[in-house]
């Protein structure tokens, strides 16, 4: 049978399951990435896992998120990562080495191989015909053990490209394209595969952009060919001998299939506060801005910054608009540098920040109270800036400094000036110096973890009960994102190795009586949260699942879940279920106390069962989709039992 690439990628790491959309499969993980904001725990986690060494192909753990140091809680984190890769065996990126996915595509990255990382927009290095996937914390953690990763099997949804991109219009205008035609939830449950024509005008840096939003889209993953411009980009890494061809068959078909022609496309704009909400930019011309903010995972490359520079290069950003430069590698920095780009920012009046992710999570950069901040980030759901009430807009990069340049929004091809020609650098820079490689194991095995005084281990967990009665002490609507149920930020993020401390910021943002609410049925024997669609979108953080677990949360009931919060719901313990008839939602209310009975037998005997509303005359139906393995791990009370349970 003809197969297309994805399923290529599954058929050659399939150890458990079929290969039958929504059946769970196990698939052989060869590489991992780690960032620092969830590598601390996954350490962590190896640590009481007692690993000797790591026993994938390659593992690297980046420091890109928490590198603002304003008390030590932040450089003890690097510290205690650093002696982690060392005695685990992986690699170790410094602070201001840049982002993790453009530097693993960069260093490590392979066509034909598996990566599993924990963070969301891990599916960015599908750009090298890898299948990359993001996943909760302790999915890597496993995965470096050398255990399978689990996931539903995808439908794989092919999108033929043709046609060529316009001037002015560039990669992330080809990703909002798809935003704004399936919203934030379009990809849940598929895995993305671009081919045909339009493909040969796409750089691998291009294709990045495009895969890494894949993310925002919900989709499991997003997969490219590996070609010709593979093959380029190799090279130009000194890494052409990691190359190998990949495309699909002559013949192979797609569960789903769209085209898009490139030279339709338009410059595109995300309003605030989802990546979904897009729009033509001519609705939003003459919107003023406070801020344009270039880099992030989402707009990685050169020449990403390049066009920009070219744009303002000799003239000066509006009075009042801070233009917010931040690389995402410092190999791409040095040739910003050689290349005289940085100078023509700088002149125009943009400050530079050092190589990561910086603002896109909230750590620094945050826009001023009522003011408009337009980026070319991934994401702007509510408050990820750091600014409660943002007003975050999404572009590209052209549409970034030609804001700039005016103060307000403005659409590129009216600056009245020729499209800047864009020039690869003459000899790019190849820095290595900076990927700390795996010790030998002799020397790995004598290396002690350093620990700061705020990393804390991560409390035990009880079995699953067998009769609940939870206060929904929480009432959603749609498309929750884990930055409203654990915000990031300067605040939060030092506190991603403490879960005592950071469970206090839980659903903040939502409402900030909750951490409160939440602590006092712990020993009552737990709460309940209902919401709507597409619930748990956005970033991998397993804090998500652990802070309000943490603080008593038993059940996630709602109208469907976004991937990766569902898995590390049922990692974590908490039971995620879903309505059968989607209109009882509208029965419950905050207060409701729903009474789960006889719950460790019915979780088993079927996947829907009935939950009573205590003193009213309410019955309600609901269902699961744990495979048998996550029953266990269910009944268990979360992964860690469960795995130390099968020791
Ligand atoms: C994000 O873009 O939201 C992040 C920050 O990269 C997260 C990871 C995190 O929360 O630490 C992600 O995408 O998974």
């Amino acid at each position: 049978m003809p197969l297309n690439i994805t399923q290529k990628l599954i058929k050659d790491h399939l150890v458990a399951g079929k290969m039958e959309a929504g059946e769970e499969i196990g698939l052989k993980i060869d590489q991992t990435l780690t960032q620092d904001a969830t590598g601390t725990l996954v350490m962590l986690e190896l640590e009481a896992m007692e690993l000797e060494r790591a026993k994938t192909e390659a593992s690297a753990q980046y420091v890109d998120h928490n590198l603002i140091q304003v008390d030590s809680k932040n450089p003890d984190d690097h510290l205690f990562l650093q002696s982690a890769t060392r005695r685990f065996g992986l690699y170790y990126s410094r602070p201001g080495n840049g982002v993790s996915h453009p530097v693993h595509m960069q260093r490590l990255a392979k066509p034909g191989k598996t990566l599993l990382g924990s963070d969301s927009h891990t599916c960015a290095n599908g750009c090298m015909g890898m299948l990359a996937m993001g996943a909760g914390g302790i999915d890597v953690a496993l995965a470096i053990a050398g255990e399978p990763f689990y996931v539903k099997m995808p439908k794989v949804w092919g999108i033929k490209l043709t046609g060529k991109l316009p001037d002015w219009v560039s990669a992330k205008d080809v990703i909002f394209e798809l935003l704004r035609r399936h919203d934030v939830k379009g990809g849940v449950g598929k895995v993305i595969e671009y081919f045909g024509p339009g493909l040969k005008e796409l750089s691998a840096m291009d294709r990045h952009v495009i895969a890494n939003m894949g993310a925002e889209l919900g989709a499991t993953g997003t997969v490219f060919p590996s070609d010709k411009e593979i093959k380029r980009f190799l090279k130009e890494q000194d890494r052409e001998d990691d190359w190998i061809e990949l495309s699909a068959d002559k013949d192979a078909t797609y569960d789903i299939y769209e085209e898009i022609d490139l030279s339709e496309i338009e410059p595109l704009i995300a309003k605030p506060s989802s990546p979904g909400n897009v729009v033509s930019i001519s609705e939003l011309v003459g919107t003023p801005i406070y801020q344009s903010y270039i880099g992030s995972s989402a707009n990685p490359g050169f020449r990403d910054f390049a066009i920009a520079a070219q744009i303002v290069h000799d003239k000066q950003i509006a009075d009042g608009v801070s233009l917010d430069i931040n690389p995402t590698s410092r190999q791409m920095l040095t040739d910003l540098v050689k290349e005289s780009h940085i100078a023509s920012l700088l002149q125009s009046g943009a400050r530079m920040h050092q190589a990561g992710c910086n603002g896109c999570i909230g750590m620094g950069q945050a826009p001023a109270t009522g003011r408009n901040s337009l980026r070319t980030t991934p994401r702007n759901f509510p408050g990820r800036s750091g600014t409660k009430e943002d007003s975050v807009y999404l572009c590209s990069p052209e549409t970034a400094a030609a804001s700039a340049l005016t103060g307000q929004i403005t659409d590129p091809r009216t600056l009245g000036m020729d499209y800047p020609k864009l020039k690869d650098p003459k000899n790019p820079t190849n820095d290595i110096s900076l990927l700390d490689t795996p010790l030998p194991l002799e020397e790995a095995k004598k290396v002690e973890l350093y620990k700061g005084p705020n990393i804390a281990s991560i409390p035990k967990m009880d079995e699953m009960a067998d009769h609940l009665e939870l206060p929904i002490l929480l009432k959603m609507g749609d498309n929750i994102s884990t930055d409203e149920i654990l915000a990031g930020g300067a605040r939060v993020l030092p506190f991603r190795s403490n879960l005592p401390e950071i469970s206090k910021f839980t659903f903040e943002i939502i409402d900030d009586t909750y951490y409160k609410r939440g602590k006092a049925t712990v020993d009552k024997g737990g709460h309940a949260v209902v919401g709507g669609y597409n619930y748990g979108q956005g970033s991998s953080r397993e804090h998500a699942a652990l802070a309000p677990r943490y603080l008593g949360l038993r059940v996630a009931l709602v109208k469907d879940f976004a991937r990766i919060h569902w898995q590390n719901l049922v990692n974590f313990g908490v039971l995620p279920l879903t309505f059968v008839n989607e209109e009882d939602y509208d029965l419950l209310i905050p207060g409701d106390v729903l009474e789960l009975t006889d719950l460790r037998n019915k979780i088993q005997q079927g996947n829907q069962f009935s939950i009573k509303v205590k003193d009213k005359d309410q019955e309600i139906n609901v269902q699961h989709a744990l495979s048998e393995r996550q029953l266990e791990i269910m009944l268990k009370g979360g992964i860690i039992n469960w795995v130390k349970n099968k020791q």
